[in-house]
């Protein structure tokens, strides 16, 4: 199991700002912030496993103000969170 905390299926490293455009996409309902469900969600879709715990550390991390929502301010603590599990693109 502790393998697949380490994801590496996948070949090219993302840049910054793919990164962050990726993560903006997991605002779903368009409100400008991403939830602790849409985080989730999102990084299940690039096939992360985890993806509760996960999204509660990244969002705890990167919740600057606490509201429990990542504004488009903290995306880039998230994005720099994020790319420490080393989410590659193909
Ligand atoms: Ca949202
Ligand atoms: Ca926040």
């Amino acid at each position: 199991m502790r393998k697949a905390w380490c994801v590496r299926q996948i070949e090219l490293p993302l840049t910054d700002d793919q990164l962050k455009g990726m993560l903006r996409r997991f605002d779903t309902n368009r409100d400008g912030k991403i939830s602790r469900r849409e985080l989730r969600v999102g990084l299940r879709s690039l096939g992360l496993h985890f993806t509760f715990i996960r999204a509660g550390r990244a969002l705890h991390h990167a919740d600057g103000n606490g509201d429990g929502v990542i504004s488009d301010e903290e995306i880039n603590e998230l994005a720099k969170y994020v790319y420490k599990w080393g989410i590659f693109i193909s």
